[in-house]
């Protein structure tokens, strides 16, 4: 793969030769994570690269822009069409940037965002106090019940008590549907506006597997690069009404230059997405997740918010007497990748938690389906079990690859 980085600078083609094969030989399971095609990667490593085209379509301040905004053209029509957007920027350099771009844009500093927790399954950018964000604007956050549920009544309760401008929902670590329509209620009657950060199951969203905001809410937000499975990027999508704002809130409130290269990929992974197989593949996704659901429901292990409607799985793994790191850590050894995570109200710190997360975008991409779920179920059950025992982790290790070598990944890049 890669001849001329070859030639060039052989330091880095050799890392991203060993990355490819860790990422070949493993089973990846961060549920953030996916595999995108070789068009999107050819897109994302195209000439556009080299075009500054700061501004939007039409009214640029730059010239020479006359691909490039019908490139960027192309990537806001397909995604109208996937969410049935009324207005769609496409320019957000990431998922976390999109979203300081929605504060700004719709608030004040000072002005109160409700949101949901971050150790309940919300994002860093929904609030958390180690970020600058939270120095700027008033984020209250509300928790799930002790089942784990979205408590809707509360939610009411605390928009009642705490006024806020933006009602905000959407999660990087909750499992289960949202009432988007019951949350547009209770924005109505206290006149705040309603915000959904859709980063984790656009894809799903796109392919109809999950309830979609995009027509109800003022405004939503997301990644590009989860199931979505396009390049490493964000999209702002909103009402008409608020188009211009949102505009002015990313270019030049916030960004410089746009990513057109990205845009590019975006556009490519928007198209895939429209296609019926991605409605498939998107179906395989909760399926295999439900597979998962399964064999390590029937473990001392805790699901969070009691199992998934969607990609992942948020597990206690402390009845099993190791903490989430320590989990990572094994599975990491057995070829596992997924990652450790807090749980609702952790009494454990970030950096060692209760939990793991563990999601099945990416392995759905290479094709597996249930039966391999099955197995895959049961080698994160044994390695948890047999943590400390490297040999059954070297020996599931040499299992994983075998059976990754019959999902190969990226055979014409070998
Ligand atoms: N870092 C992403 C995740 O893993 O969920 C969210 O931004």
């Amino acid at each position: 793969m890669y001849s001329h980085l070859q030639k060039n600078d052989p330091q880095i083609y050799e890392l991203l030769k060993k990355e490819l094969k860790r990422q070949e030989e493993g089973l990846e399971m961060i549920p953030s994570e996916n595999f995108v095609s070789l068009a999107v990667l050819e897109a994302l490593g195209s000439i556009a690269t080299n075009k500054y085209s700061e501004g939007y379509i039409g009214k640029r301040y730059y010239g020479g822009c006359e691909y490039i905004d019908s490139l960027e053209g192309l990537a806001i029509d397909r995604a109208k069409q996937l969410f049935h957007a009324e207005h769609v920027n496409v320019q957000p350099l990431s998922g976390a940037p999109a979203n300081v771009a929605v504060y700004s844009a719709l608030m004040e500093p000072g002005d109160t965002i409700l949101g949901m927790d971050l150790s309940h399954g919300g994002h860093l950018t929904h609030g958390s106090p180690v970020t600058w964000m939270s120095k700027i604007f008033n984020f209250v956050r509300y928790k799930t019940t002790p089942e784990g549920l979205i408590d809707y009544n509360h939610i009411e309760a605390m928009a009642r008590e705490h006024k806020p401008k933006i009602i905000l929902v959407g999660y990087s670590a909750y499992s289960r549907e949202i009432d988007y329509a019951r949350i547009k209620t209770i924005a109505d009657k206290m006149g705040a506006l309603t915000m959904a950060d859709i980063a984790h199951i656009s894809g799903l969203i796109a392919a109809g597997e999950m309830n979609n905001p995009v027509p109800l809410f003022d405004v939503v937000t997301t990644t590009t690069h989860k199931t979505l499975r396009g390049p490493r990027g964000g999209m702002i999508m909103c009402k008409e009404q608020y188009a211009k704002q949102i505009d002015k809130a990313v270019f030049p409130g916030l960004q410089g230059g746009p990513h057109e290269h990205n845009i590019a990929a975006k556009a490519v992974a928007f198209k895939e997405a429209l296609e019926p197989s991605f409605k498939d593949y998107a179906r395989q996704i909760k399926k295999n997740a439900k597979i998962l659901e399964t064999a390590l429901g029937a473990t001392p292990m805790k699901l969070m918010f009691g199992g998934t409607d969607n990609h992942l799985l948020l597990i206690d793994v402390m009845p099993m007497g190791l903490s989430g790191k320590n989990a990572q850590e094994a599975l990491d050894k057995a070829g596992i990748t997924l990652n450790k995570n807090m749980i609702p109200d952790d009494p454990r710190k970030p950096m060692d938690p209760s939990g793991i997360r563990l999601g099945t975008p990416a392995l759905t991409t290479r094709g597996m389906k249930e039966e391999e779920m099955k197995e895959i179920g049961a080698w994160i059950v044994e390695a948890i079990e047999h943590w400390q025992d490297e040999a059954t982790l070297a020996r599931i290790r040499s299992q994983v690859k075998e059976l990754t070598s019959r999902f190969p990944l990226y055979p014409e890049l070998a």
